[in-house]
C-alpha cells in the first residue's frame, strides 16, 4: 500500500449509513434539509460563533465571503498558499499584492504589511497555512488603523484556538475547507464563520443564485450549497473529531521526536497560545544530506508521497505573471519544504522509515 501524504478520516460504514437512512423516508436531499441546519448548528457550537454558513467547498465559500463584503481594489495576501487563496482574490475582480512571510511561522509577515498599504487597499486575506495561526494582533492592529476588512483563509485551521479563542472569531471572516484531505472533513466542503449576521444573511442567497425567497431573485448568485449526503458525513466526523486530531499528534510527536536537531532540517516550531489541529507536518531542507527534492524521490522510491505543498508560489504561477522574488523569503520556503505524511492511523514505525529515508544513507 502506498503512503499518501495523507488519507481521508472516515466514520465506519455502519455509522454513515445510519445518518443517512432517513433521506430514504425524506427524499430531501439538499437545499438546506434537516442534516444541512443540524451540521450548521453544531459547528456553530464547535466554532463558538453564532454566524456560520456551510458551502459546497472551501474555495466557494472564499470567493463568496469575499463578495460578500463588496471588496474594491487591492487586496494584501500571501503567495504562500493553496492557489485557492489567490484564484478567489483574482475572479472576484481584486488585485492581490504579495506580503512575505515570516521565516518562521511561514504566515504572512504582519511587519511588511503596512509598506503595502495604497489608497486602493480594501482588505488583508492571511492565510494560517499549515495551521500555523497568523499574529492576529499585529493584522487587526493595521486593519483597524487603516479601516481595512480582514478574510481569514483558515482552511487548514479548523478546531484551532488561539488564547483560547477558536480561531473562527479572529478577524472579520474565516472560510474554513472540509476537503477530503482536511483534518475534519465532509468529503468535499467548506464553512465560513463570520462577525457580522447581515454577512451570514448575505452569503445565504448568494450561494443558493442569488434568491433569498421564493419569486424573488436580489443577487447574480451561483450554486455553492452543501448536499445533506455530505452534511450527513460531517455529522459523523465531528463526533470522531477529538480522537483524529489526537491520532495526528502522536505522530507529529514522533516525526519532532526523530527529526529534532537533525543538521539542516527545520521544523516549524510549536506556537504558544495555540491549541493547534496538526493539520500538516513541513519539513524544510536547508543544507540537509538531501536537498528537498532528492529526499521526495528517494521517499517515493519506497512508495511514499511527500508532497511541495506550497510550490511553485502563488505569484509564480503561469496564469498570473506576478513575480515571485518580490517575496524572498516564501521563495525560499516554497523551494525547500516537503510536507510529509500526516494521517491519524500512520504507524509510528512508518514515521520512524519515513525519517530515516529522508536523514539515512
Ligand atoms: N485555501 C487553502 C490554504 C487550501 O489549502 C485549500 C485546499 C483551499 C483554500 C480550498 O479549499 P477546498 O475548495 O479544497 O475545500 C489538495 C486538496 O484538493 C485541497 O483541498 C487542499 N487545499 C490542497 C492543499 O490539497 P491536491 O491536488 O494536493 O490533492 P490530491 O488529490 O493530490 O490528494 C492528496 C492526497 O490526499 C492523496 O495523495 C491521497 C489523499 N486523498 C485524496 C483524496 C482526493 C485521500 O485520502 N482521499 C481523497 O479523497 O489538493
Amino acid at each position: 500500500m502506498p503512503i499518501n501524504v495523507t488519507r481521508s478520516s472516515m466514520p465506519s460504514f455502519e455509522e454513515y449509513c445510519e445518518e443517512i437512512k432517513e433521506l430514504w423516508d425524506t427524499h430531501w436531499l439538499t437545499n438546506s434539509g434537516a442534516k444541512h441546519r443540524e451540521l450548521e448548528a453544531k459547528l456553530g457550537e464547535y466554532l463558538d460563533t453564532p454566524n456560520v454558513t456551510l458551502f459546497t467547498n472551501g474555495h466557494l465559500a472564499l470567493e463568496n465571503v469575499i463578495a460578500a463584503h463588496g471588496l474594491t481594489g487591492e487586496v494584501i495576501t500571501t503567495p504562500f498558499t493553496f492557489v485557492s487563496t489567490t484564484n478567489a482574490i483574482v475572479r472576484n475582480g481584486l488585485k492581490p499584492v504579495f506580503c512575505d512571510i515570516d521565516p518562521v511561522t511561514y504566515t504572512i509577515d504582519a511587519g511588511k504589511i503596512e509598506a503595502l498599504i495604497s489608497p486602493k487597499t480594501s482588505a488583508i486575506v492571511p492565510v494560517h497555512v499549515y495551521g500555523n495561526v497568523c499574529d492576529d494582533e499585529a493584522i487587526e492592529r493595521i486593519a483597524k488603523e487603516h479601516g481595512l476588512r480582514v478574510i481569514y483563509d483558515a482552511a487548514h485551521a479548523f478546531g484551532e484556538s488561539y488564547k483560547g479563542k477558536n480561531v473562527a472569531n479572529l478577524g472579520d471572516a474565516s472560510m474554513f475547507s472540509f476537503h477530503a484531505t482536511k483534518v475534519y472533513n465532509t468529503v468535499e466542503g467548506g464553512a465560513i464563520a463570520c462577525k457580522d449576521a447581515g454577512i451570514k444573511a448575505k452569503m445565504e442567497y448568494m450561494k443558493n443564485f442569488g434568491i433569498p425567497a421564493q419569486d424573488k431573485i436580489t443577487y447574480a448568485g451561483g450554486n455553492a450549497k452543501m448536499s445533506e449526503f455530505h452534511a450527513a458525513m460531517g455529522i459523523c466526523n465531528l463526533r470522531h473529531l477529538d480522537e483524529c486530531i489526537a491520532g495526528r499528534k502522536a505522530v507529529v510527536e514522533r516525526y519532532r521526536e526523530n527529526l529534532r536537531g537533525v543538521n539542516g532540517i527545520i521544523l516549524c516550531p510549536e506556537q504558544n497560545d495555540v491549541k493547534s489541529n496538526y493539520a500538516y507536518f513541513p519539513v524544510v531542507f536547508d543544507g540537509a544530506k538531501y536537498t528537498r527534492d532528492e529526499a521526495a524521490e528517494k521517499l517515493a522510491k519506497q512508495g511514499i508521497y511527500a508532497r511541495k505543498y506550497f510550490y511553485p508560489l502563488t505569484n509564480d504561477c503561469d496564469c498570473y505573471g506576478f513575480n515571485g522574488n518580490k517575496t524572498p523569503v516564501a521563495k525560499r520556503v516554497s523551494e525547500s519544504v516537503l510536507t510529509l505524511p500526516l494521517y491519524p492511523d500512520l504507524s509510528l514505525e512508518d514515521v520512524d522509515r519515513i525519517c530515516s529515508i529522508i536523514c539515512g544513507d
